[in-house]
């Protein structure tokens, strides 16, 4: 594991983001473990995760003409993932978000922000079945944009339709690279070196086995 990585799954776990436990997923899952990203919820923890994901996106090399966030959670992480790659990187795009209701006055409409146009980077917070960043490469298709790649925090790494994960279905189908800071293997590694939990791991084992990929 490297140690930006290492570092995020401290900073998760500090702030309550991951926590352990039961939860039901969007997927109908039921998870030994669950990654809250509303519990970022101070300036501070705001900005290192703007660090965190400008980091992970400009050390990927990849090209982008614009930055969109889906709602809701996308919403403050594209406005700070696009002011810390002006502020610590130097890189100032144009970035967007959309409205899940659409507005009938005023400006109208679901995007606010820059119109989705050229290369977009969606940033997003996980993907488990990849419902939700299917949903928002649909919103950049519908715009007459071309998708140019996904940045989340983490992977769950559970397999999508077939035998591969969501992920890397999503990957075969656009022709795009998803971006994570973190994946599921980076959280049993941590559970195993840190946790000293026999039960926990079984039962992330156990759900990995079920719902999981390993590759
Ligand atoms: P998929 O649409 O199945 O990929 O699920 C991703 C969405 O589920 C995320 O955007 C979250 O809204 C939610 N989610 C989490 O926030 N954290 C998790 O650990 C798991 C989920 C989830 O429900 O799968």
């Amino acid at each position: 594991m490297k140690d930006y990585q290492n570092e995020f799954l401290n900073f998760a776990i500090d702030n309550n983001v991951l926590s352990f436990g039961e939860f039901t997923l969007k997927s109908g899952r039921l998870s030994p473990y669950f990654f809250n990203f509303g519990l970022f919820q101070t300036g501070s923890a705001l900005a290192r995760l703007g660090d965190y994901y400008a980091q992970a996106i400009v050390d990927s090399g990849l090209k982008f003409d614009m930055l969109f966030g889906p709602a809701y959670k996308g919403i403050p992480l594209v406005s700070v993932v696009a002011a810390t790659l002006y502020e610590k990187h130097g890189i100032d795009l144009p970035y967007a978000y959309n409205r899940k209701e659409a507005k009938a006055h005023g400006e109208g409409g679901t995007i606010v922000g820059a119109p989705l146009q050229g290369r977009v980077l969606i940033v997003d917070d996980v993907i488990s079945a990849g419902t939700a960043c299917r949903e928002a490469a649909d919103i950049v298709a519908a715009n007459g944009a071309e998708l140019a790649g996904i940045a989340i925090s983490l992977d769950r790494q559970e397999r999508g339709t077939g035998t591969k994960s969501a992920v890397q279905e999503f990957e075969d189908s656009y022709g795009i690279k998803v971006l994570h800071i973190i994946a599921l293997q980076e959280v049993v590694k941590h559970i195993e070196a840190t946790a000293n939990d026999a039960d926990l791991l079984a039962r992330v084992t156990e759900y990995r086995n079920t719902y999981g990929v390993t590759d």
